[in-house]
């Protein structure tokens, strides 16, 4: 029997490159199957949601949704480690993997369709991935349909107008961030792939490959872009660090990016879904936010508090996510 994994993803899907680069940094054999007109009907066999990525085992079985297939293949493959063995680094690297899957997806989503010139970008790439083959002018009724459509989506992240200047502030805070801790080490967790890593690169890769956002990023943050390209075929150059060395230039990101936006929004959206309302407004440290609640990611939200749960000894990590101000969004007693 075969011990190849296949991947139905695409080059312009967030999730999709953060699965392939994990296949490849574990080494686990795949092929990666561009989902197009051509495949849709094999995709169809294994996809339980219009979703990608699909991976399909060997034995033919369909898993869906990047985190749970990365938890799912680490089961089984679990060498090289993606986690840290410091279990604070472990659970910040576990934040920054859900940090990257939900806010990290609105820094690109709203990048990619809220001016011309990424939508048109990001419409033509679309466009040309799904229906392989066709004369030039056909594309352009087909990038022009998938921006209408996508540009009426962008409100399911929370991209508005009220929202607009907070997302691109978030970015260009959070990248300055990153920019200084990824200063002198190959991967945010050390000399080697964390989960976390993962999670924010799938998302920053994409808007580095969007016009706006990947001028900024070529304009002020070579660091991590050196991380991008290293991301793309990641290998272990060393070890894990632990977190106090971390720390210095990581801490500031937990406290300005997760702990002031990413955990209030994910907490009171998590209460809209529990309380069954149509939309929910939350003060941020960057100003109101309001959107329709997501239902996704209240159930992330809920996995992200059971890892918390299961750290066997808190006293090191609770100081640490209390001085961050994570603390009282995690610790639901
Ligand atoms: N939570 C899912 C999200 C997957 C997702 O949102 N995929 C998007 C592309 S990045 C998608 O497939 N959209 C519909 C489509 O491309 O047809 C995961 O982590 O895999």
């Amino acid at each position: 029997m075969s011990d190849v994994h296949r991947i139905f993803g695409a080059e312009v899907s967030p999730y999709s490159i953060k699965v392939r680069s994990y296949f490849r940094f574990k080494g686990i054999p795949h092929e990666w199957i561009i989902r197009s007109s051509a495949t849709q009907e094999e995709f169809e066999k294994y996809a339980k949601l219009p979703l990608i990525p699909v991976v399909v085992t060997p034995t033919g079985e369909g898993l869906q949704d990047s985190t749970p297939i990365i938890e799912t293949l680490e089961a089984q493959f679990p060498d090289p480690t993606i986690h840290p063995p410091d279990p604070v680094a472990a659970f910040v690297s576990a934040l920054l993997e859900e940090f990257g899957d939900e806010w990290g997806n609105k820094w690109m989503f709203h990048y990619r369709w809220a001016r011309d010139a990424d939508c048109r970008s990001a419409g033509g790439r679309i466009a040309r991935t799904m229906m392989p083959g066709l004369e030039d002018a056909q594309y352009e009724g087909m990038s022009a349909g998938i921006v209408e459509r996508m540009k009426s989506r962008v409100g399911f992240v929370g991209s508005s107008e009220q929202t607009a200047p907070q997302i691109e502030q978030s970015f260009k805070d959070g990248l300055a961030q990153l920019e200084r801790h990824l200063a002198d080490r190959a991967y945010l967790f050390g000399a080697t792939p964390a989960f976390g890593d993962f999670g924010m690169w799938g998302q920053l890769y994409n808007a580095w490959t969007d016009p706006t956002a990947g001028a900024i990023i070529e304009a002020d943050a070579p660091n991590v872009k050196g991380w991008l390209e290293r991301m793309l075929d990641p290998k272990a150059e060393g070890d894990f660090e632990s977190w106090s060395t971390l720390e210095p230039t990581l801490a500031p990101f937990l406290e300005q990016q997760v702990a002031a936006l990413f955990l209030p929004w994910s907490v009171a959206n998590a209460d809209a879904i529990a309380g069954g309302s149509e939309e929910f407004s939350v003060e941020l440290a960057s100003g109101t936010w309001t959107q329709k609640p997501q239902k996704y990611h209240a159930r992330s939200l809920g996995k992200l508090r059971e890892r918390y749960a299961a750290v066997a000894d808190r006293s090191v990590l609770d100081s640490v996510l209390e001085k961050t101000g994570c603390l009282r969004w995690i610790a639901v007693i």
